[in-house]
């Protein structure tokens, strides 16, 4: 049985949304954040010693980073969905997307969050900081202009992937300054699955 270490509030509720996508079965071992320093528990470093979720483990395996649990369990698991086929036009762009998410649209997100925790100290890399938000949520805005999804109409990985930036980004600069990823946000969040994950593995 896939097995997914998922922690609250976090990243790895895109783990358990594929899972439900994709229809398969799977446990959830669940790890609450210390209330104080939000960060996760020592015991998820049982599973993998970056101590960091999601983690999946599969078939004997352990797999870390969301983008590359996805992949693998399109790869393994999807018989063609949620992904463009690899020789069809759009498969480049939804790689580009499925490493864009981590590689760079959360950096300024998560330095926002980092550098906010210094107060006055940080206030001079906050333009810094709100010009890169600016320039990559401006730019994800702009690729959903006219569309539901990322690539091509229907959901991806890479939708999954994006997902969780574009549900940061409502939170940060309020629904009204990106308005093409708050529409998607909520078009992901009305989605049964999506409910479903949520269900299973908390909000
Ligand atoms: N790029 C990694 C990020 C993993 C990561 O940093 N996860 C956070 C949760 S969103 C975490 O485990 N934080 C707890 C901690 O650092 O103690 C991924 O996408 O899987």
């Amino acid at each position: 049985m896939i097995e997914v270490h998922h922690l609250n509030a976090s990243r790895s509720r895109r783990i358990t949304w594929m899972l439900e996508e994709l229809g398969l079965p799977y446990d959830v071992v669940t790890y609450q954040r210390d209330p104080v320093t939000n960060l996760a528990p020592p015991s998820l470093k049982a599973i993998h010693p970056l101590g960091k979720a999601p983690v999946l483990r599969d078939r004997g395996k352990v797999f870390i980073e969301s983008g590359a649990i996805i992949d693998y369990l399109l790869r393994q698991y999807g018989a063609g969905r949620f992904m463009p086929a690899p020789d069809a036009v759009e498969y480049d762009r939804y790689v580009e997307l499925l490493h864009y998410a981590e590689g760079s649209a959360m950096l300024p997100l998560l330095l926002k969050l980092y550098v906010g925790r210094l107060g006055e100290a940080g206030a001079p890399l906050h333009p810094r900081i709100e010009g890169e938000i600016q320039n990559h949520l401006g730019w994800l805005d702009s690729e959903l202009a006219g569309r539901d999804y990322f690539v091509g109409s229907g959901l991806t990985g890479a939708d999954v992937q994006l997902s969780f930036v574009a549900q940061i980004a409502a939170r940060f600069a309020g629904r009204e300054a990106f308005p093409n990823l708050t529409a998607f946000a909520d078009r992901i969040e009305a989605r049964p699955a999506y409910q479903r994950a949520m269900a299973r593995s908390g909000a």
